[in-house]
């Protein structure tokens, strides 16, 4: 789907566990600014829902299981991530909404820029006339 890919990383295991990395320019395509991660979300309780202008990001399920709905004028998809060694990408212009989040999990994410609360589009109809030249 446009700007969004899986990613797979390596895993290193052994009988003591799994043990993946994350290089910038590597593992991801771009250079790594920012890291941050979102937990104690609750089974009902959707996040997301915004695109971002300029953001390239990979989202990482460190622990149990994430639902996450990518979306532009003219496709949609629905990726489950519930794997480590597992990344979703996610560029700009891709409205996502995550939801289904199982008890304890865990969604890490590896950013191309600092926050920055002018580089998202939070609303739907905002999102469609902005990313309308790229999709026609
Ligand atoms: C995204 C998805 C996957 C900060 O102050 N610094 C940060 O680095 C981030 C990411 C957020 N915030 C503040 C902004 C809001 O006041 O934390 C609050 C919650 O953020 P938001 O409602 O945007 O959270 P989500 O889970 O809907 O979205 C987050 C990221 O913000 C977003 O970039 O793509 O995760």
């Amino acid at each position: 789907m446009y700007n969004c890919a899986l990613l797979k990383f390596k895993d290193i295991a052994s009988h003591d566990g799994h043990l993946s990395s994350i290089e910038e320019k590597i593992d991801v395509p771009f250079k790594i600014k920012r890291v941050y991660y979102i937990t104690g979300v609750g089974q009902e309780a959707e996040r997301g829902f915004h695109a971002h202008k300029k953001l390239q990001q990979v989202l990482i399920c460190l622990n149990g299981s994430i639902k996450i709905r990518i979306k532009n004028p003219i496709e949609e998809e629905t990726v489950q991530l519930n794997n480590p060694a597992t990344g979703l990408y996610i560029g700009p212009l891709v409205w996502h909404e995550m939801f289904d989040f199982t008890k304890e999990s865990v969604l890490l994410v590896v950013a191309s820029e600092h926050y920055a609360e002018e580089d998202y589009l939070r609303d739907y109809n905002h999102y469609l006339n902005e990313s309308k030249p790229f999709f026609g």
